[in-house]
């Protein structure tokens, strides 16, 4: 039944359903259709009416970015479509409404979002977006807390497990991609040469590096805690000054929740770092990059709270059993587990942060907050001050017990 759906297969399609017709409204021969796609593995169209408009993500049967000598389960729209439903269950509001599913064709039909952008974009322009740190922990706190034995039953949990178990195809691209070839002679590596030689000759040989990396490679393999995104950069949300939409979460499987976490942190402070390359006045630039930090540490602080609320209002779930803490003194007991729950979530997120940096300078998929820096050796220079302070974080975790501590670096490496 798959096919890669064209312009006109697609206006036909369409028609077909109802619902989306009438939400685009008028004839379908004057419904525009355009294919916008500019991430790396799938079709993205844009279908507009009288009415209103839809966004159409079709899977294609290989990688995108790389061509068909590299091909890809068509299963990734399923999975999608499972964490879309289930992240608009947990965090409403947040995601796109899905309006059709066709898994044979790999297809998801989305509500448009209009006139929000890929934050990424925003940010590359010097942008600020007052409500996303807000947003983005309740949307973190929410679908990680309510997918994770803290609350549900050890039955459901395991459910949850075994319904994304199939997306392991869509794992492997991180483990491959994030987790080992950064740190070896890869085919597909590149990075900006020639300024970046050395650093990346010197990753290669770093035995402290390729231990902490293989570290969190395990844990990003053996650690179902919660249901996570998988791959919640910049590219992957949509964002007005007034509102904050995750999308893209094909790459969705039961995982360590300090992964989400960490990219996001990852991508604000790429963002941060690439500031100093992009032309903007330096009253521009200030603003842009105080807000950019401030927005980090309000990343962390606010998950932290809003998730630690849940925990001790909606706690019901196996892992912590209620019972096993009784009374006052037993009430203090569990508050201090959490604490040092939250403390061993925090070591991960600024691991798993570190590599999600060190990935997109010197392994295969780049991002534009780097890559629109037009002077090669600007771009190097903010570059190679991105993975100064990942490889830091990365080995020497116990420097950085705080957001606080996160955000002093990156200040201080901005200036390196
Ligand atoms: C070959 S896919 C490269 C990257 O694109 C996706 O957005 C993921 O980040 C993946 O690692
Ligand atoms: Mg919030």
């Amino acid at each position: 039944e798959y096919r890669i759906l064209h312009e006109a297969d697609l206006r036909d399609y369409l028609a077909g359903l109802p619902e989306v017709a009438a939400r685009l409204g008028g004839v379908p021969a004057s419904w525009s259709i355009s294919e916008v796609g500019d991430g790396n593995l799938n079709l993205v169209f844009i279908v507009k009416g009288a009415a209103g408009g839809v966004a159409v993500k079709q899977a294609l049967p290989y990688v995108r970015l790389v061509g068909e000598s590299w091909p890809l389960p068509l299963s990734r729209s399923h999975y999608e479509y499972l964490a879309l439903t289930h992240q608009a269950r947990l965090a409403p509001g947040l995601v796109p409404a899905v309006l059709h599913h066709n898994e044979g064709l790999a297809l998801v039909v989305m509500e448009l979002l209009e006139p929000h952008i890929i934050m990424r974009k925003g940010l590359v322009a010097g942008a600020l977006y007052p409500r996303f740190a807000g947003d983005i922990t309740t949307f973190l706190a929410r679908t990680l807390f309510f997918s994770s034995d803290l609350a549900v039953t050890a039955a459901h949990k395991k459910e949850g497990i075994a319904a994304f178990a199939g997306n392991h195809a869509l794992c492997k691209i991180t483990e491959d991609l994030i987790f080992t070839d950064p740190y070896r002679v890869a085919e597909q590596n590149r990075w900006t040469q020639p300024w970046l030689d050395a650093t990346a000759a010197a990753f290669r040989e770093d035995l402290d590096l390729h231990a902490a990396i293989s570290r969190l490679k395990l844990k990003f393999m053996a650690s179902p805690e919660a249901l996570i995104h998988g791959d919640l950069h910049t590219g992957s949300i949509m964002v007005t000054e007034s509102a904050t939409m995750v999308i893209d979460p094909e790459f969705a499987f039961y995982g360590p929740m300090g992964f989400d976490i960490g990219a996001v942190i990852a991508n604000l402070l790429m963002a941060y770092l690439a500031s100093a390359g992009h032309e903007r006045t330096a009253g521009e630039r200030r603003l842009f990059e105080a807000w950019v930090l401030e927005t980090v540490e309000d990343v962390w602080t606010e998950f932290a709270s809003e998730f630690l609320e849940l925990w001790r209002t909606e706690g019901h779930g196996d892992g912590y059993p209620r019972t096993l803490f009784p009374g006052e003194a037993g009430a203090l007991r569990l508050e201090a587990e959490r604490q040092a729950y939250m403390a061993r979530l925090f070591r991960d997120t600024v691991g798993f942060s570190a590599a999600k940096i060190i990935r997109r300078i010197l392994g295969l998929a780049h991002n534009i907050d780097f890559e629109l820096i037009e002077d090669p050796k600007r771009r190097a220079i903010s570059e190679a001050r991105s993975l100064r302070l990942a490889r830091a974080m990365m080995v020497d975790a116990e420097s950085f017990p705080t957001i606080g501590a996160v955000t002093k670096a990156a200040r201080e490496v901005r200036d390196w």
